[in-house]
């Protein structure tokens, strides 16, 4: 049986072996929930980027550039990370540029693995399906913060693995924590992230309603694949 295993921070790559396998990167709050809703909404492709620099650059060059440190925008850029930034109509067929604080981190230190996913509440049955389809082992790597787990890309880990029981082998104490986590969370996940870090710090800034739409379930039926470091959607395959 195919395995499924959670790395709870970026910072914990290095413990996970990524070759031939699939990466599914999670940054629920919001990286990974703006990227669903960009691809969902018509956008061409995304370029992330671990370094302001680098999106400095792209965006030098012509490219729509969104840019989010500790949960703001970056002055100067033309978006931050709110997933309601990404359902403007302008940008339609366009190519944006992206660094955040810890999703593009994840993704771009991701690169080992045979195929990135990205995944996100909003595309939870279109990524199971996906993922069904596959016979390779899956590595869950949650963004987490500066290095740090937290608990809404966990509890998504877990969902994932909800969706998936049976199917797969649970091979360490993370995604098992994943697992009874979300168990314990999937009737509010919104109160059970009541007292988490970043959701207050998101709180603080007052985007409580960009919280509520990165915990809605299948708004979008894409499956965000990381290519030669361009983010677009994956040719979704029919069932076998
Ligand atoms: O850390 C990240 O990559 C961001 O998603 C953080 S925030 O939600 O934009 O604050």
């Amino acid at each position: 049986m195919r395995s499924v295993e959670v790395c709870v921070s970026p910072d914990l790559i290095p413990c996970h072996e990524l070759e031939g396998k699939i990466v599914v990167v999670i940054d629920i709050l919001r990286a990974t929930s703006c990227m669903v809703t960009g691809l969902g909404e018509g956008l061409a492709g995304i370029i992330p980027v671990e370094k302001l620099e680098e999106c400095q650059k792209l965006k030098d060059k012509g490219y729509i550039a969104a840019a989010e440190r500790d949960g703001k925008k970056v002055e100067g850029f033309d978006i931050g990370n709110s997933p309601f930034s990404y359902q403007d109509s302008a940008l339609k067929g366009k190519w944006v540029a992206v660094t955040t604080t810890n999703g593009t981190r994840a993704l771009v230190h991701s690169l080992k693995a045979k195929e990135i996913l990205v995944g996100a509440f909003l595309n939870r049955s279109a990524l199971v399906k996906y993922l069904l389809n596959k016979e390779e082992d899956i590595v869950l790597v949650c963004a987490g913060w500066k290095g740090q787990l937290n608990l809404e890309d966990t509890l998504f880990a877990g969902a994932l693995i909800d969706s998936m029981y049976g199917t797969v082998e649970i091979k360490n104490d993370s995604s098992l924590t994943a697992y009874y986590l979300y168990e314990r969370a999937k009737e509010d996940l919104f109160a059970f992230l009541g007292n988490s870090s970043h959701f207050n710090r998101l709180k603080g800034l007052g985007i409580e309603d960009d919280v509520k739409f990165c915990l809605k379930e299948d708004m979008y039926d894409v499956v965000p694949q990381f290519v030669e470091g361009k983010l677009t959607c994956a040719l979704v395959e029919i069932d076998k």
